[in-house]
């Protein structure tokens, strides 16, 4: 028992040692991402990172517009009796102002989120209809004349691509319905804001993604107004390359703006296609590349803004999983990686 125990541990020692060394890359010198690309560049942001005096400076010089991670979800704004509290969506939409950012909404309906004030909602069909409205009123009105756009629906596609999830939303509303009508009180909240659907899996998955653009257009006929399509874009280190060109290509065929609204490359959710630490953040940098170049490749009038979902490694969710993660563009102490050097370099005029 004790044997195996200070084996594991080793085992885990010397794969941390070794992630270290190949992690440990020359400095790579590059010009700000905002203004290296055509198009704004965004970054997700946490209320509580606004007072990290390191990571402050990055994001100012870095990035042009902001996305709450999770503090515009119904997990934050709508409290236990039914209330709503907006303190830490304010900060962050007070720092997109004050630092002349973009301000993103993310995320108005989600299946994975339904708190229990909506849950305990009794009674008939309307009731639980005016709440839905007076949430999607009250949470995007409030930031109309700021929010540049909002993700309306989130992760309306079922894991396998197979058809669209199922939520409490769908069961009180409608399975299209409460899409439909997400999309219109979004409207009638903020006449100004590109209302987005947005997905993951939409690469590496050509399924998930012909079922999300049926729903896109699905919700256009039904009278939706969709004005855009995100593309979260959370991919492994060995994805094939050419998957990530394709998915944008196809979106993009749709003629709505397109976002790629949370990117990441995780190295230890690849798929063990390439065996070693190097061998995958060179992968890294390649979907990277990849993905600034397909981008750019859109037409202009389309390309609405390329988020990453962090800057620095330390901050992403992911490596919160699992700590010998490094999905982002920027080391924990803040360095450019070879990874931004790669985006930058597939940039296109
Ligand atoms: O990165 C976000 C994490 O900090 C939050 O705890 C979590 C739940 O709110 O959401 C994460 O962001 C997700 C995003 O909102 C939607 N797409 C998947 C993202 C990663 O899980």
């Amino acid at each position: 028992m004790t044997l195996d125990r200070r084996i594991v541990l080793g085992g885990g020692l010397a794969l941390a040692a070794c992630d270290r060394r190949a992690d440990a890359q020359t400095p790579v010198s590059i010009p700000p991402l905002r203004s290296a690309a055509a198009f704004p560049v965004g970054v997700c942001v946490q209320e509580e990172q606004l007072g990290d005096p390191s990571l402050v400076p990055l994001i100012a010089a870095q990035i042009s517009q902001v996305t709450p991670e999770w503090e515009m979800k119904m997990e934050y704004i709508v409290k236990d009796d039914g209330s709503f509290r907006f303190e830490a969506p304010d900060r962050i939409a007070a720092f997109a102002r004050a630092n002349g950012m973009r301000l993103f909404g993310h995320t108005l309906i989600w299946y994975a989120q339904v708190p229990g004030a909506f849950e305990r909602l009794e009674g008939k069909r309307i009731k639980f209809g005016d709440a839905y409205r007076n949430y999607i009123l009250a949470v995007a009105g409030r930031y109309h004349g700021q929010a540049v756009g909002w993700d309306v629906v989130n992760e309306a596609v079922a894991e396998d691509g197979n058809g669209w999830r199922d939520s409490l939303w769908s069961q009180k509303l409608g399975k299209l319905q409460h899409m439909v009508l997400a999309f219109q009180h979004a409207r009638e909240a903020d006449p100004d804001a590109v209302l987005f659907l947005n997905d993951y899996n939409l690469e590496n998955i050509p399924r998930k993604r012909a079922t999300f653009m049926k729903l896109v257009e699905a919700l256009l006929k039904a009278g939706a107004p969709i004005g855009g399509v995100g593309t979260q874009t959370h991919l492994a280190a060995d994805l094939a390359p050419g998957e990530i060109t394709k998915a944008l290509k196809d979106l993009a065929s749709l003629g709505l703006m397109v976002h790629v609204s949370e990117m990441d490359v995780s190295l230890t959710r690849s798929r063990g296609v390439l065996k070693d630490r190097s061998k995958l953040l060179a992968g890294q940098s390649r979907v990277y590349a990849e993905a600034a170049e397909a981008f750019s490749s859109l037409p202009a009038a389309q390309r609405f803004a390329f988020t990453h979902w962090g800057l620095r490694d330390k901050d992403s969710w992911l490596k919160r999983e699992n700590p010998a993660d490094a999905p982002l563009l920027f080391d924990d102490a803040g360095r450019p990686k070879a990874a931004a050097a790669a985006w930058i370099g597939g940039l296109r005029a």
